[in-house]
Formats: C-alpha cells, structure tokens, sequence
C-alpha cells in the first residue's frame, strides 16, 4: 500500500496503491482532510486495478485520510481495506535542495567573430524537487578572462517539460571581434523558487560530462 500510513509525500496529486481484493472488479476510495473530516472525494476507480491517483490538487501541509471499499460485478461490496490510513502532503519549507543541471550542451561550439555576430544557442535540463526552478545562468569565459558573455534562463526559457522537469534554450550572442581562443563555461548558477541555489564551477561541470569548450576564431 501506498503511501505509508503516516508518511509525508512529495506531491498534491498523490496516487494511491493497495492490495488488490481478488473478487473486486472496481474500487471506490474516499478521501477526506483527518482534522474536521472535511470530504474532499468519494471516486470510483474504471476497472479493477488497486491504484487510483487522486483526481484533485490537494493542499499544501495537510493530513488526508483515506480508504477503498471493494465491489463485484453485481455491484456487491466484498471487501475494505483494514483500516483507513493518513498521509500529509509536504510544505515548501521541506525543500532544502536546490536545483539539479542533468544535462547542458551548445551549438555551435565553434563560431567565426570575423564576419559579424554570432549566436551560441545553449541548452539545459535542469529537476529541482518540490518546488521548481526559477532561474538558471551559464556564463562563458573568454580565455584571458578579460571578457564573458552570460545565458540566463528563467520559465519563458523553457522549451518543454515543467519546472520540477525542463528543458530549457537560450541564445548568447558573442559580438564581432570577440577575444579569439578557447573560451570556457566559468560556472551554472541554478536556483530554485525558495532560492536555494547550486553553483557549479568549469571543474565539475566537466566533472558532470559536460563539454565546457567553445572555440572562438576569426578566418
Ligand atoms: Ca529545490
């Protein structure tokens, strides 16, 4: 069965799992808040598999109660789960970590500054538990150090997925005559909606696999 009685889960729409009564062909399972008894849901479930995912977006930092009766064919009840069991959603406030780069890249990862401008699109997939990220920067390095260009990102940046799962794309553009050479990705900034947040210098971005090279040239 989950969640565990008394356990804390990491979401507002839970889903909800039993041990399955052999005569059942459907199940209903109701939902209520454990202090007042408010219902907030009484479904049935479309065939008979002992999982349900709860229908409704549930509040932050509350305690549900919830039980599944079993019914047969004729409509018959033949069965309850034992007991009716709790579980409290989380609050923000258990979101202690911050964001996590999964994967970066960029293209292109050589670029001619003798013609004019020229654009490095840059790619990240960035998870955070909980609550979300809210903000991500890469910053490029020239190879004297004198000179950076700097991608941000934040929600509109996202391609697709959602802020606890986003890809997300930015232009940079490096300005005609940049310092030519091998520039370096400095450091990821990442942040999450309770500012909790990652710095990751060139070292362990490469550490993570990552390439952190752009060749910057003029023909
Ligand atoms: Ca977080």
């Amino acid at each position: 069965m989950t969640p565990p009685h008394d356990t804390s889960v990491p979401t507002l729409i839970p889903t909800l799992t039993w041990t399955a009564n052999n005569e059942a062909i459907y199940y209903t399972v109701q939902l209520n808040v454990t202090s007042g008894w408010e219902l907030i849901g009484q479904w049935q479930t479309p065939d008979a598999t002992p999982s349900f995912t709860v229908p409704v977006v549930l509040s932050l930092g509350v305690e549900y109660t919830w039980q599944v009766d079993a019914f047969d064919s004729s409509g018959h009840w033949v069965g309850t789960t034992s007991n009716a069991f709790d579980f409290t959603t989380y609050t923000l406030q258990d979101d202690t970590t911050p964001p996590v780069l999964m994967d970066l890249s960029f293209i292109p990862t050589t670029i001619d500054v003798g013609a004019g401008d020229q654009n490095v699109t840059v790619t990240l997939r960035i998870t955070d538990d909980l609550a979300g990220v809210s903000f991500a920067e890469v910053r490029f390095r020239s190879p004297s150090d004198g000179q950076y260009r700097s991608a941000t990102f934040n929600e509109a940046d996202r391609t697709s997925g959602d802020m606890k799962d986003g890809i997300y794309e930015k232009t940079v553009t490096f300005p005609q005559y940049s310092e030519t050479g091998n520039w370096y990705i400095e450091y990821v900034y990442l942040v999450d909606t309770l500012t909790n947040t990652r710095f990751l210098n060139t070292a362990e971005i490469i550490g993570l696999g990552f390439n952190t090279l752009l060749t910057v040239e003029i023909k």
